[in-house]
C-alpha cells in the first residue's frame, strides 16, 4: 500500500498509461524497437532467434497490460478465487497461443513478412515450457486456458523447475536422456524478487501453555530456504482477462549464519548451502503414474505448498474478513495428491499461528480444499514414510496424527461393528516402516473428491475409496470428465480444419467458446464441396507430418497411406507393446504374401512417440523393440510402402500439434480400467481422426457422444480384468496363437538380439500377463482388420470423421471447468467489462 501513488499524482499516470501495439504498423514499430533497444541489435544483425525475441516482447507488452488490469479488477472485486495447485504445468509454446488468444496472428503474420520473416519460422524458435510429464500436466495447462477464457478469477501455483522433462534422443534404437535447460531466454516469466517466502524444514517442536491452559506448538530451528515468485501471464481467448500462473523458485535464504560463514572465509560451504537450496526447484521428477518416495520430492512438495499457502493467506488477510469467511473467498484444487500437505499446512497456520480452535480450523480446511484423483494404479498412489515426514516436517506429522485420530474416532462412533474398517481407512498404514497414505489424507481434508472420467470415478467409488464412500456418503465423490482446450488443440494445431469448420459453425470466436456449436457441421456431412475440402485439409496435415518425418528420420512415407498413431508416455498399462506386436504380425503377413497380393494391401504407417521414465526398464525395452522393428521393416525391399514403422523422438506438446492433426487412426488401447481418462483421445477425434481403443477411461464417453459406429472398440471389459488376471496366474494360461507366432519370430532374432526383448515376452508368457496383452490380442488384430476395410471405403470414412468432430463439443475443457466451478468451487466468473479497477485498490 505504501508503494501506491498518492491521489494528486495519479492523473499523470492515467494520462501516460501504457498501451501495446494496435495494428500492423505499430506491431512492426514495436518489433524493431525491441530489436534495436531491448536486444541491442540491428537489421544487420537480426536472425530468427532475435526476431522471435522481439516478437514475443511486443506480444508480451500487450499481455502485461491486460494482465495488470485483470489483477486490479480481481483485487477490487474481492470475490472468491480459485487456486489450482499442480506440480506439473505442461504448457508448450506461448507465442502462437498468445497471438491467437489475443486475436492478432494475422497482424503478426503480415508484419513479420514485411520485416523479412515467416511467422511459422518465428513461432518455432520457442523452446517448449515442458514442466510436466504427460496427461496430468497437460490437463493443468488446458485448465489454465479455460479459466482465463471463461473469466474466472483463478491462479495456478507450481514450481519453476530449472530443468523440465528431459529431452529424448534415440541412439541406436535406445532412449538417451538429455537435460532440458529451457530458461536461457524466457520472455514469458516475470521474476518477482519482492515476492518471497522463507520456508522452514527440519527442526523440532516445543509446546507452551498460557495462563488459560491453552497449549500452543512452536516449530523451531531447522533450516530455511527462500521461495521466489516467477509469474507467467495466461491470456484468455477472445477476452481481455489474463490470469496468473505463479511458479516458485528456490534460493538460499540470506541469513546471518551464511553471511558469517562467507566472511570467515568458509566460501565453499556457503556456496554449498546456496546450491543445496537451489536443488529444490532444479528438476522435474520424470515419472508418470509412479511414486518413488524420494526425500527431495517431498521437499519440493512442501516448499511449493507452503509458499503458495502463505501467498493465498496473505491475499485473504488484506480484506480483513474473519477467518470463517476463508472458504467463501478461497477454493483450492489439489491436482492429484502431490499438494496434499497444503491441507496440513493450512491447519497448522490456523491453529499454531492464528490461534483458532482445532474444530473451527478443520471446518475451514475441509470447506476450502478439493482433490482430483488421476489413477487407480497402486504403484502411483503416494505414500511417505512416517520417519521421513517426522524428520523433515515434525510439526506436520503431529498434525497428521491428530487429523487421523479425530477421523478414526468419528469412524469408530459411526461404524462400531466394523473393527477392520479402522485399519483399512487409517491415514497411517501400520506397515514396516509406517507410511502416510496421502490419498486418504486428501480425502479426509477435502469437501469433494473427483475422478476424471465416468468409469474412473465409478472405479474409485467402488474399489480404492470404497470405505470412504461408506463413511462420508456418496455426495462427496463426484465425476468431472476431463476436457481439452479447443484453442490450442484445434485452432492453433489445425488452422486448416478450424477455418473449414468456421465456414459452417460460424466465427471461431463463437464456436471455440461454445464447442457444442460444432454440431452445425453435421448438417454438411453430405455436402460434396465440404467433404472434398475436409479430405484436402487432412491430406495437407499428413503431408506436413510426412515432411517432418522425412526431415527428422530420413524416412519417406506416403501421405496417402493410413497413418496409425500412438503417442503418449510409454507404460506397460498403455500397451505400446501390444501395438508393436500387432505391427510385427502385419509384417509377417505381408512377408507371406505374393508381390501381387502385396500391391493390393492398403499401405500403413505406424507412428509411435513417447518418453520412458529413465528408471523404467520395461518401457525402455518397448522403445528399443519399436525402433528395431522399424529398422528391419523400413529396409525390407519386399515391403516397400506397404508398411513403415516410425518412432518420433522427443514427443512433446509442440510435436503433438503437428502429429495429432495428421492422424487417421490413433491407438488408446490401455488394459480396461487402467487409464483414468486419457485426453489425447479427445484431441485426435477433434482433429478428424478415428480411434481404435479399449472400453477404458474417456473412450467410453467419446463413444457415447459420437456413436459406436464411429469408433473401433475392442477387448475385455474392466469388470472382467480381475478374473482374467487370476486365471492367467493360477489357471491354465494359453497364449493367443497369433501372439505366439510373433514371440517366436522375436526370439528367432529377426529384430536383433532376442535377449534384448526377453522381458517383454516373458511378462506375457511366464509372468501372468498382468496387462492382458494375450487376452486382448485376437480382438485387437480383428479390429485392426476392420480399420483397414473401413478406410478402404473413403466416403464412409469421411462421413465417420465429420460426424465425430461434430459431436465432440462435450470435451471442451470449458465445459469441464464450468462443472468444477459449479459443483466443487462455487465460484463465479468476473466479467472484464464490469470495472477495470484502474486507479482503485492496489
Ligand atoms: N496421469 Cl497419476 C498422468 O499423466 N500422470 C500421473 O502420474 C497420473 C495420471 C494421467 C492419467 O494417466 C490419464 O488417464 C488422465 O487423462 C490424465 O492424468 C489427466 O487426468
Amino acid at each position: 500500500v505504501e508503494a501506491s501513488i498518492p491521489e494528486p499524482q495519479r492523473e499523470a499516470w492515467l494520462k501516460n498509461q501504457a498501451s501495446g501495439f494496435k495494428g500492423k504498423d505499430q506491431f512492426e514499430k514495436e518489433v524493431v524497437r525491441h530489436v534495436e533497444t531491448t536486444l541491442a541489435r540491428s537489421m544487420f544483425n537480426c536472425d530468427e532467434t532475435a526476431a522471435y525475441a522481439a516478437t514475443s516482447l511486443a506480444f508480451r507488452d500487450r499481455l502485461v497490460i491486460e494482465w495488470n488490469r485483470t489483477q486490479q479488477r480481481q483485487t477490487f472485486a474481492d470475490s472468491k478465487r480459485v487456486y489450482y495447485l499442480s506440480l506439473e504445468f505442461l504448457m508448450g509454446r506461448a507465442l502462437d497461443n498468445a497471438m491467437l488468444n489475443i486475436g492478432e496472428k494475422e497482424v503478426a503474420k503480415s508484419g513479420l513478412s514485411e520485416l523479412g520473416f515467416r511467422v511459422e519460422d518465428i513461432i518455432q524458435q520457442e523452446h517448449d515450457a515442458a514442466l510436466g510429464n504427460g496427461g496430468l500436466g497437460r490437463l493443468a495447462a488446458c485448465f489454465l486456458d479455460s479459466l482465463a477464457s471463461l473469466n474466472f478469477p483463478a491462479w495456478g501455483y507450481g514450481l519453476r523447475y530449472r530443468y523440465g522433462i528431459f529431452k529424448q534422443e534415440i541412439i541406436d534404437g535406445y532412449q538417451v536422456e538429455v537435460p532440458d535447460y529451457w530458461l536461457d531466454f524466457n520472455p514469458w516469466e516475470f521474476p518477482r524478487h519482492d515476492v518471497t517466502v522463507d520456508i522452514q524444514f527440519y527442526g523440532n517442536v516445543n509446546k507452551t501453555t498460557d495462563d488459560s491452559g491453552k497449549v500452543t506448538a512452536h516449530w523451531e530451528g531447522g533450516e530455511t530456504v527462500r521461495a521466489v515468485a516467477y509469474d507467467v501471464p495466461i491470456p484468455g481467448y477472445a477476452t481481455p482477462s489474463t490470469n496468473n500462473l505463479r511458479l516458485w523458485s528456490s534460493q538460499a535464504a540470506s541469513g546471518e549464519f551464511d553471511f558469517q560463514k562467507f566472511n570467515s572465509g568458509d566460501y565453499e560451504s556457503s556456496v554449498g548451502d546456496q546450491q543445496r537450496a537451489e536443488t529444490i526447484s532444479a528438476v522435474l521428477y520424470p515419472n508418470d503414474n509412479l511414486d518413488r518416495g524420494k526425500e527431495l520430492r517431498l521437499k519440493q512438495q512442501y516448499f511449493w505448498v507452503a509458499a503458495s499457502l502463505y501467498d493465498i493467506v496473505r491475499r485473504f488477510k488484506k480484506s480483513k474478513r474473519p477467518w470463517r469467511e476463508f472458504p467463501d473467498q478461497v477454493a483450492i484444487q489439489l491436482n492429484d495428491t502431490h499438494p496434499t500437505l497444503a491441507i496440513v499446512e493450512l491447519q497448522r497456520i490456523l491453529i499454531d499461528l492464528e490461534g483458532l480452535d482445532w474444530d473451527d480450523a478443520w471446518n475451514i480446511v475441509q470447506q476450502t480444499f478439493s482433490y482430483t484423483n488421476h489413477t487407480v494404479l497402486p504403484e502411483a498412489l503416494e505414500k511417505w514414510s512416517v520417519g521421513l515426514v517426522q524428520h523433515l516436517l515434525p510439526r506436520h506429522l503431529q498434525i497428521i496424527y491428530d487429523i487421523n485420530l479425530f477421523f478414526l474416532q468419528m469412524v469408530e462412533r459411526n461404524f462400531p461393528k466394523d473393527r477392520e474398517m479402522l485399519s483399512r481407512v487409517s491415514i497411517i498404514e501400520e506397515s514396516q516402516p509406517k507410511m502416510v497414505r496421502m490419498a486418504y489424507l486428501a480425502i479426509v481434508g477435502s469437501h469433494k473428491v473427483n475422478g476424471v472420467a465416468e468409469l474412473h470415478s465409478d472405479l474409485i467409488r467402488t474399489t480404492i475409496f470404497k470405505d470412504f464412500v461408506t463413511i462420508f456418503g456418496p455426495d462427496k465423490f463426484v465425476n468431472v470428465t476431463n476436457g481439452i482446450t479447443p484453442r490450442r488443440w484445434l485452432h492453433q494445431a489445425n488452422p486448416g480444419l478450424s477455418s473449414l469448420i468456421a465456414s459452417k459453425a460460424g466465427d471461431p470466436e463463437h464456436y471455440l467458446k461454445d464447442l457444442t456449436l460444432l454440431n452445425k457441421i453435421e448438417l454438411s456431412v453430405n455436402d460434396p464441396a465440404f467433404r472434398k475440402a475436409w479430405a484436402e485439409v487432412k491430406l495437407a496435415n499428413k503431408q506436413r507430418l510426412a515432411d517432418y518425418i522425412k526431415s527428422t528420420t530420413g524416412i519417406v512415407v506416403s501421405p496417402k497411406a493410413l497413418f496409425d498413431v500412438q503417442v503418449k508416455r510409454i507404460h506397460e498399462y498403455k500397451r505400446q507393446q501390444m501395438n508393436i506386436f500387432g505391427v510385427i504380425f502385419r509384417y509377417l503377413k505381408l512377408k507371406s504374401m505374393s508381390p501381387e497380393e502385396r500391391k493390393k494391401v492398403l499401405p500403413r504407417v505406424s507412428i509411435f512417440g513417447g518418453k520412458a521414465a529413465p528408471g523404467y526398464w520395461m518401457a525402455k525395452q518397448i522403445i528399443h523393440l519399436i525402433n528395431s522393428v522399424g529398422s528391419v521393416v523400413n529396409n525390407d525391399p519386399d515391403i516397400g510402402d506397404a508398411l513403415k514403422v516410425i518412432f518420433l523422438e522427443d514427443y512433446n506438446v509442440s510435436k503433438a500439434e503437428i502429429i495429432i492433426p495428421a492422424s487417421d487412426i490413433s491407438e488408446h488401447i490401455s488394459t480396461a480400467g487402467t487409464e483414468a481418462s486419457g485426453t489425447s483421445n479427445m484431441k485426435f477425434v477433434l482433429n478428424g481422426g478415428l480411434i481404435i481403443g479399449t472400453c477404458d477411461g474417456a473412450n467410453i464417453e467419446i463413444t457415447r457422444e459420437i456413436g459406436e459406429e464411429n469408433i473401433f472398440l475392442f477387448g475385455n471389459l474392466a469388470e472382467d480384468v480381475d478374473d482374467l488376471r487370476h486365471k492367467n496366474t493360477y489357471g491354465d494360461h494359453k497364449i493367443d496363437p497369433s501372439l505366439d507366432k510373433v514371440f517366436n519370430v522375436i526370439q528367432s532374432g529377426t529384430f536383433g538380439n532376442a535377449q534384448d526383448f526377453q522381458g517383454m515376452v516373458s511378462a506375457v508368457r511366464e509372468h501372468g500377463d498382468f496387462y492382458l496383452v494375450s487376452d486382448d490380442f485376437h480382438s485387437y488384430l480383428e479390429t485392426q482388420e476392420l480399420v483397414d476395410k473401413s478406410y478402404a471405403d473413403q466416403e464412409l470414412w469421411i462421413t465417420k470423421c465429420i460426424t465425430s468432430v461434430a459431436r465432440m463439443g462435450f470435451f471442451s475443457s470449458d465445459r469441464c471447468i464450468n462443472e468444477y466451478a459449479e459443483e466443487i468451487w462455487n465460484v463465479e466468473p468476473l466479467q472484464p467489462d464490469t470495472n477495470n479497477g484502474v486507479g482503485k485498490g492496489e
